[in-house]
């Protein structure tokens, strides 16, 4: 809450996590670009970034990926934050064709606040997010405390996946 003018206005911004995903057309620089779009965004402040990680792909056969976080802080709507996330992919030729098959980029959000949803377009916390290691490690690297509206941590969760096969590359962390 903030105090103006002797009125109290509530803070609308939430606090969201999102995953960044690559494994086309330079993963790595696929994800400085996206980086760099969500910082200039109107609405969107990009809290902080986690390092960048190269994973082994779940699903069909297809180079390792280059997996990060960020944390934002938005006024935006989920959905409307969707769009934009979106439309980033787009400007970076995402094309839409086998699921989970590879991509330029995928931006997917992870946590809005402690929100829980279902709805056709979109499913807050991201359904896959607490079994798979090549989220939850960047995860854990901006923020190992951080729990999901379910109550547990993202360092438990992490505790009980798998991270064979997954390589720190960089440290991106501003
Ligand atoms: N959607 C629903 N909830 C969300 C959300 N929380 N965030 C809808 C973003 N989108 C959400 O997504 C399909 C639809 O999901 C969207 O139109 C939106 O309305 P998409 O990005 O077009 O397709 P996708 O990413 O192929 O689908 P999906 O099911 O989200 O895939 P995943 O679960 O993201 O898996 N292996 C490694 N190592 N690293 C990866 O990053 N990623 C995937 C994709 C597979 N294997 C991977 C990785
Ligand atoms: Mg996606």
């Amino acid at each position: 809450m903030a105090e103006t003018a002797g009125e109290t206005i509530a803070n609308t911004m939430a606090d969201v996590y999102i995953g960044l995903g690559s494994n086309m057309d330079d993963p790595q620089d696929q994800l400085h670009r996206a980086l760099e779009s969500l910082a200039t965004e109107p609405q969107i402040e990009l809290v902080a970034v986690s390092d960048f990680y190269q994973t082994p792909p779940i699903g069909p056969s297809q180079p390792d990926y280059t997996n990060a976080a960020a944390q934002l802080q938005t006024s935006l709507s989920p959905e409307s934050l969707l769009d934009r996330l979106q439309s980033i992919e787009q400007q970076q030729d995402r094309v839409r064709t086998l699921r989970w098959g590879p991509r330029t980029l995928d931006l997917d959000i992870l946590l809005f606040d402690k929100l829980v949803q279902d709805t056709e377009r979109l499913t807050i916390p991201h359904p896959r997010m607490a079994e798979r290691a090549f989220v939850l490690l960047p995860l854990a690297n901006i923020n190992p405390d951080l729990a999901l509206p379910c109550g547990k941590t993202v360092s438990q969760l992490l505790a009980n996946c798998s991270v064979q096969g997954i390589v720190k590359l960089s440290e991106e962390k501003h």
